[in-house]
């Protein structure tokens, strides 16, 4: 059975391009309940491990740098089928070819800086969750 929880970040473009609030609405719109969330900046040491898994990839340095440039909304979501949803809900990697009405097609610029992350798998979501929260910081 699919999982109810998966993790986001509002992504330091998006936050700088003032997003914030349209992005949020859009999420609870679609029946995303907030179980956790916090308003940060990673440093790069940060980034660098959160995205640990993309080590090898070419733009690894540039995510990092990115991601670490600026604050954040990092934040534990649930609904059914949480991590499937939410990817819909945020579009493809590339915000050229994410559908109309997603949030990356509307509040991201480039396949770099997409405005908002979203977990992969339901282990993925439970090992980002607790980067980011303590078990105190859930509701
Ligand atoms: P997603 O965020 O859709 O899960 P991913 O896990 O493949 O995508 O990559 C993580 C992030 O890395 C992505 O949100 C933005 C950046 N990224 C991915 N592919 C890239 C590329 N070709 N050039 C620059 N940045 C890239
Ligand atoms: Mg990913």
């Amino acid at each position: 059975m699919a999982g109810t929880q998966t993790f986001t970040m509002i992504k330091p473009d998006a936050v700088r391009n003032g997003h914030i609030g349209a992005i949020l609405d859009k999420i609870c719109t679609a029946g995303f309940r907030i179980r956790a969330m916090k308003y940060i900046r990673m440093s790069p040491e940060q980034a660098g491990a959160f995205y640990e898994v993309h080590k090898e990839r070419p733009f690894y340095g540039e995510l990092v740098e990115f991601m670490s440039s600026g604050p954040i909304v990092a934040a534990i979501l649930e609904k059914d089928n949480a991590v499937e949803d939410f990817r819909t809900l945020i579009g493809a990697t590339n915000p050229a070819e994410a559908a109309d009405g997603t949030i990356r097609k509307l509040y991201a610029s480039s396949i770099g800086e997409n405005a908002v992350h979203g977990s992969d798998s339901d282990q993925n979501a439970i090992i980002e969750s607790d980067f980011h929260f303590s078990k105190l910081e859930r509701f």
